[in-house]
C-alpha cells in the first residue's frame, strides 16, 4: 500500500471514529481509534485501577480492630470489592495493548500517579465512615458519569463497580450516624474524622478546571462528562444535607449557595498540599508504595504457580489434540 492510500485510510478511519463518538456510539477493542485516545484511556483507566488497589490499604487497616464481628465482616467485602474493582479496570486498560505487568511496574517503581486521597492515614475508626461516606460519595459522583464513556469496556466497567460504590457510601454513613449519635466522645471522633477528609476529597476531582490540561480533549471525546469543578459542585450540593442528618459540622466555614448563579461558593483548597501529595510527598506516600511493593514481591510465588499450571494444562491440551 502507498503512504497516500495510507493516510487516505486514516482520514476515512478518523471519520468514522468521530461518527460514532457523535453518534453517542461506543468504542469497542476492534474498532481503529486515534492514538492520543488509546494513550489517554490506558492513562486513566490505569491510574483509576491502581487508585483501587492502593485504595484497600487504608481500610485494611481497620480489618483486624472493627468494633464488631457485623462491622468487620462488612468492612472485609468492601476491601475486597476495591480489589475486584482493580481487577476489571486493568482487565479494562488490557484490552488497550498494554499488559498487567507493564502497569504494576509503573505503581511500583513509582511511575504511574494513583488518587491523592489514599495518601492520607487512618488513626480511628471513625475514619472508616469518613472513608465510605465521603471518598466513596466522591468517586460515585465522579463515576457514575463514567458508565457512559465512550469506551465500552470501561463504561460496562464503570456500572458495576458505581452499583457497589453506593454500597460502601451507605455503609460509611451509617458509621458515621451511629457515632455522631452515641456519646459525646465518639461525636467527637466522628467530627474529626470529617474534618481530617472533607478536603481531601474534594481534591479527588482533580485540579480546577482552568489548570486541568487533560479535560477539554477527554470531553469532547466523551470519556469524561463533566469538568472536575461541575463534579466538585455536584457533590458538595449532595453532602450539605447529609451533614444536617448527621448532626456534623461542614469544615468549609465559608461554604455557601449562591441563588443567582445556582452555584455552591466554596473556601480555598489547598493546592499546594494536593501538588505535594501528588509529586509523592503526602503524610502515607513511601508507605503506601512500599507495602505495595512487598505485596508483589510475597506474591510472586502465587503468580509463578498460576503460570506452571496454566503451561501444564496447555501442554495437556496439545497432547491430547
Ligand atoms: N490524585 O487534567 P486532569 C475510589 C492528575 S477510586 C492524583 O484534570 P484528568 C474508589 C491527573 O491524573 C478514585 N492525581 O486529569 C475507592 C493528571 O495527571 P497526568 C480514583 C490526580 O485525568 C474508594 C493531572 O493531575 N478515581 O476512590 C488527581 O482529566 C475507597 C491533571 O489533571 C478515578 O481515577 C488526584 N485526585 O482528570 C477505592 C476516576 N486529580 O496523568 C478504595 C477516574 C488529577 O496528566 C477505597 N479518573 N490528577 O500526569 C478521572 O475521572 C480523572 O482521571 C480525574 C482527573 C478526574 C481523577
Amino acid at each position: 500500500m502507498t503512504s497516500t492510500t495510507d493516510e487516505l485510510d486514516e482520514v476515512a478511519e478518523q471519520q468514522r471514529f468521530d461518527a460514532l463518538i457523535a453518534d453517542e456510539q461506543r468504542i469497542e477493542p476492534r474498532d481503529w481509534m486515534p492514538e492520543a485516545y488509546r494513550r489517554t484511556l490506558i492513562r486513566q483507566i490505569s491510574q483509576h485501577a491502581h487508585s483501587e488497589i492502593i485504595g484497600m490499604q487504608p481500610e485494611a487497616n481497620w480489618i483486624t480492630r472493627a468494633p464488631s464481628l457485623k462491622r468487620k465482616s462488612i468492612l472485609i467485602a468492601k476491601v475486597q470489592d476495591e480489589a475486584g474493582h482493580g481487577l476489571y479496570l486493568y482487565s479494562a486498560a488490557q484490552t488497550l495493548g498494554i499488559t498487567r505487568e507493564e502497569m504494576t511496574d509503573a505503581l511500583i517503581e513509582g511511575r504511574a500517579r494513583y488518587s491523592s486521597i489514599f495518601n492520607y492515614h487512618t488513626p480511628t475508626w471513625a475514619d472508616m465512615g469518613a472513608i465510605g461516606w465521603l471518598v466513596d460519595g466522591a468517586a460515585i459522583c465522579n463515576q457514575v458519569p463514567l458508565c457512559r464513556a465512550s469506551y465500552g469496556p470501561y463504561g460496562r466497567a464503570m456500572v458495576r463497580i458505581c452499583k457497589e460504590e453506593s454500597f460502601h457510601q451507605r455503609q460509611g454513613f451509617e458509621i458515621l450516624y451511629e457515632l455522631s449519635h452515641g456519646t459525646p466522645e465518639q461525636k467527637r471522633m466522628a467530627q474529626d474524622a470529617v474534618d481530617r477528609w472533607y478536603w481531601p476529597s474534594l481534591m479527588m476531582f482533580g485540579p480546577s478546571d482552568d489548570a486541568s490540561p487533560n479535560s477539554a480533549q477527554s470531553m469532547a471525546w466523551k470519556i469524561k462528562r463533566f469538568s472536575n469543578d461541575e463534579l466538585r459542585q455536584r457533590f458538595v450540593g449532595m453532602c450539605v444535607p447529609q451533614f444536617e442528618a448527621l448532626g456534623l459540622e461542614c469544615p468549609d466555614r465559608d461554604l455557601r449557595y449562591d441563588e443567582e448563579t445556582g452555584r455552591w461558593i466554596m473556601g480555598e483548597i489547598d493546592w499546594n498540599e494536593f501538588s505535594e501529595v501528588l509529586a509523592g510527598r503526602g503524610p502515607a506516600n513511601a508507605e503506601r508504595l512500599r507495602h505495595r511493593r512487598e505485596a508483589h514481591d510475597d506474591g510472586a510465588w502465587v503468580r509463578e504457580a498460576a503460570a506452571a499450571y496454566a503451561q501444564k494444562m496447555q501442554d495437556r491440551r496439545r497432547f491430547a489434540a
